[in-house]
């Protein structure tokens, strides 16, 4: 198999932390996504959205989305149940993540550390605004609970993780949301060091827009 990954991207750090985890070989292709390598014809054709991750399979075929990613590669392992209803509910929370955590969280933390608030000044107190709202909801569910779905840790917890636990990142201040950090800690724990987070500042190019 092969990933086709870029080194500040949280949303593929969720598909290093799975593939650890599962002891899944694999071969990284890089992509320069800030220099239009994941905007190609042939990259189009893999992922229609034009970004990564992308997990192709040994006979060519592609998963593009990080979460539709996890949930193929998650499946009959521990961090996937098999019971329907259980699924749904890990379901549900990669949706979540997808939906608002990626557009509030992630985004804010993209212009913060690439230098990109100024020429975003239209969005950012909306975005700010809704990114308090999604941590505030968090921590409304997180209160009491150790983990995000059926009392286990799942792939549901890895992927709100991934940007969640780098709210500070996104200059969002988070003494308002006492479990949310508990349970960074706790999936903090879990998670360990095998998968280290990258930054933009690696890349040259990353104070262009995409
Ligand atoms: N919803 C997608 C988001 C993917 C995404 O935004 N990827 C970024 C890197 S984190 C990217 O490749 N952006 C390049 C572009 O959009 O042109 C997912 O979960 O995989």
């Amino acid at each position: 198999m092969k990933l086709y990954d870029y080194p500040g991207s949280q949303n593929a750090w969720k598909v290093r932390q799975l593939c650890a985890h599962l002891s899944i070989k694999y071969e990284t292709e890089w992509l320069s996504i800030f220099e239009g390598e994941s905007h190609t014809d042939a990259f189009f054709e893999c992922n229609p959205a034009g970004a990564v991750p992308v997990l192709q399979l040994d006979d060519g075929r592609c998963i593009a989305e990080s979460n539709a990613i996890l949930l193929y590669l998650a499946d009959g392992s521990d961090y996937l149940p098999d019971d329907l209803y259980e699924r749904a509910k890990v379901a549900q929370w990669l949706f979540f993540e997808a939906d608002y955590v990626q557009s509030t969280i992630a985004t804010l933390r993209h212009w913060n550390l690439t230098g990109k608030n100024e020429r975003n000044l239209g969005q950012l107190e909306k975005r700010r605004t809704a990114a308090q709202g999604v941590l505030g909801n968090l921590e409304r569910y997180l209160t009491g609970k150790c983990f995000l779905a059926n009392d286990r840790y799942s792939i549901a917890d890895i992927a709100v993780y991934a940007y969640t636990h780098l709210a500070h990142e996104a200059a969002l201040e988070m003494t308002a949301f006492p479990a949310v950090t508990a349970w960074i800690d706790r999936i903090g724990e879990i998670v360990g060091d095998q998968v280290p987070v990258r930054y933009y500042a690696e890349d040259p190019h990353s104070k262009g827009d995409l």
